[in-house]
């Protein structure tokens, strides 16, 4: 990898640390100004946690299903994802200069240390899912804890709107990185939710395209190469221009199972182990590309193999239909 230094994006004004690399932002933060948002300060007082769904000290990731306290969502099911969010390099003098360090013991040249840095410094990425209804996850999580490195299962067919007010411009809008209009080859790339873009170690978008006819990777025939080309070749000229990160670092790659059935393509940056880029779940792009081009109907007719949870209700649903 040519440049394994960590950059890292200023969060104020969307700009790479570094000469004229914009962010897609306007505000930097992702705010929907169109739909109506709990005040986010207050959002999470009173929440209620009901199951700690999944947990990971290696990921550094907590899932937790529980109810919304006071406020405009009071009582309703969420999921609340918490993440420790990467380091940045431009911030460690000040992480030295201004947190506190309490000493955990010594040994030789070896010592550890409790750090406590000030709260700014100190940030995690959440992810909140709040439901009008009862969750659906709520039932398929209701065994315990999870195995695996997906997302939350469950919920992603029930709630594809959040796709189509991406390709309507209901939401997101000022976050699109570049979208090609076209209703047949045409798509919208913009930064996957996961990625704070605070840095380009986690580097994370997708391309969503605006047919909507194709659910996921089975659906795939030659018919639909212009399509991938143009979502291979757009894409990554696209992230090259905001980020300058070139197609030779990228990880551009289809889920399968995804977690919602419209089309669309993952870019990840080599080096960062994004969730669901392992073997058993993704699909390189331009393996997929000469996949179909060699036969049309290699997805349509080949055995793929994908990790589900245990109580996944796709797999439940493969039981009761006697394929295990
Ligand atoms: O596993 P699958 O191929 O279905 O991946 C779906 C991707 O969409 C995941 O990487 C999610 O983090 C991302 N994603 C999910 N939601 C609900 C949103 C969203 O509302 N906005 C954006 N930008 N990405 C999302």
């Amino acid at each position: 990898m040519a440049d394994t230094k960590k950059r890292s994006l200023d969060s104020d004004n969307g700009t790479e640390s570094g000469p004229e690399k914009k962010l897609a932002t306007g505000d930097g933060d992702g705010k929907d100004t169109k739909q109506p948002v709990a005040d986010p300060g207050s959002m999470l007082a009173g929440f209620q946690t009901e199951k700690i769904m999944r947990e990971s000290s290696r990921e550094k990731n907590i899932f937790i299903h529980g109810k919304m306290g006071s406020g405009p969502n009071e009582g309703q099911d969420a999921v609340l994802i918490l993440e420790k969010t990467p380091f940045r390099e431009d911030s460690l003098a000040e992480l030295f200069k201004t947190s506190e360090l309490k000493l955990q013991m010594r040994n030789d040249i070896y010592s550890t240390y409790h750090m406590h840095p000030p709260a700014h410094l100190n940030e995690y990425f959440v992810q909140a899912l709040v439901f009008e209804r009862r969750c659906p996850a709520s039932r398929s999580f209701s065994n315990g804890r999870h195995q695996g490195d997906g997302g939350v299962s469950g919920y992603g067919e029930a709630h594809q709107e959040w796709v189509y007010n991406i390709l309507e411009k209901k939401a997101e809008a000022d976050r699109i990185v570049f979208e090609d209009p076209d209703p047949q080859n045409g798509f919208v790339l913009l930064p996957d939710f996961k990625w704070d873009q605070k840095q380009l170690d986690d580097l994370y978008l997708i391309a969503i395209c605006h047919q909507r006819e194709i659910k996921s990777l089975r659906d795939l025939t030659q018919e639909h190469l212009p399509l991938l080309q143009n979502i291979q070749q757009q894409g990554q000229e696209a992230i090259m221009k905001r980020y300058s990160v070139p197609s030779c670092r990228l990880r551009v790659y289809l889920h399968y199972q995804p977690s919602y059935y419209h089309l669309h393509v993952h870019f990840t940056v080599l080096g960062y182990e994004a969730p669901g880029c392992g073997v058993e779940r993704a699909h390189l792009l331009s393996d997929v590309i000469q996949n179909l081009q060699t036969d049309t109907q290699h997805y349509r007719t080949r055995t793929l193999t994908y990790p589900l949870r245990a109580d996944d209700a796709l797999l439940h649903k493969l039981r009761e239909a006697g394929r295990f």
